[in-house]
């Protein structure tokens, strides 16, 4: 598979609402172009017009102006045509609740963002996230998923591989275990701050497959830089293959009584090898090779 080209312009846009925040990028820079213009001139009309010259004394009057009044209402009038005919429609659209594709039909996914990788648990066949605890997270266990929840036996959760599938909706239950983080998918025109302490919900739809990236968005740390991961839009078909490859393997059983409880084997699943094309050399995706352990 080819990794993805970004070049200098806007990233490739694979997003069904991409168009509206591409078109209000386009429609800011080309009025900022125009104001940008009209500054220049107007400064080098000042330049030449306010010169020192012998016989002239500087007026510090300034009201006979008209002109600077007249422009910035313009300026102030136009951006508010800009938030609320072209941004805010947008913005309802991805992250107002009533707005969000319904339960059913969209593929739900809880995104937990951690110095410095990317959780995605995935609620597997039924649809129902298993019971997760902070007591229960441990390195095998980055999500703190309850095993013996029923609910959580099919659940899938991958380090920095996040994959869905085409032309089907998604919604993202954004958390953090730590601090600050940005969920950034170029591709999808997605970037959401991710706030400790809440779940944020934010929902895409992919209208093309391919291999894309993920980032984070905050500066979060010392290890910030590495903190991307995978993202993969597959046809449905290779979406449901994916996750029967990855489910969970079946718990042991049950020790028997008497027996010293140990603690459970977590069915998380092992980051799959990234793609040949993306492979990162910092050795397995969300591992932190060493860091101190206080990042200031
Ligand atoms: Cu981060």
């Amino acid at each position: 598979m080819e990794e993805i080209k970004y070049g200098w312009w806007l990233p490739p846009d694979i997003s069904t609402h991409g168009w509206e925040i591409d078109r209000l990028i386009y429609i800011i820079h080309g009025v900022m172009l125009v104001l940008f213009v009209g500054w220049i001139f107007f400064y080098i009309d000042a330049l030449i017009r306010f010169r020192a010259r012998p016989g002239h004394k500087a007026q510090y009057k300034i009201d006979h102006f008209k002109l600077p009044k007249i422009a910035e209402v313009g300026v102030a009038l136009f951006e508010a045509v800009l938030l609320i005919a072209f941004s805010f429609p947008v913005f309802y659209k991805v992250r107002n609740a009533e707005a969000m594709p319904a339960r059913g039909e969209a593929l739900e996914v809880r995104v937990i963002a951690e110095q410095f990788a990317w959780n995605f648990h995935y609620p597997g066949g039924d649809s129902l996230f298993g019971k997760t605890a902070p007591e229960l997270v441990s390195a095998v266990n980055p999500v703190g998923l309850d095993v013996n929840d029923p609910a959580g036996k099919d659940d899938l959760v991958m380090i920095n591989q996040f994959h869905i599938p085409v032309n089907k909706p998604v919604i993202a239950h954004l958390s953090s275990k730590d601090v600050i983080h940005s969920f950034f998918i170029p591709v999808m025109r997605v970037k959401q701050d991710v706030i400790p302490g809440m779940v944020v919900p934010t929902w895409f739809q992919a209208k093309q497959t391919g291999n894309f990236e993920i980032s984070c968005a905050q500066l979060c740390g010392l290890g910030h830089y590495r903190m991307r991961g995978f993202f993969t839009v597959d046809s449905e078909e290779d979406f449901k293959k994916w996750f029967d490859e990855n489910k969970p393997v079946p718990p042991a059983p049950e020790p028997a009584a008497g027996e010293t409880e140990t603690q459970p084997v977590v069915a998380v699943a092992q980051a799959a090898p990234a793609p040949a094309a993306v492979t990162t050399t910092e050795g397995l995706p969300g591992v932190d090779p060493g860091e101190p352990a206080s990042a200031h």
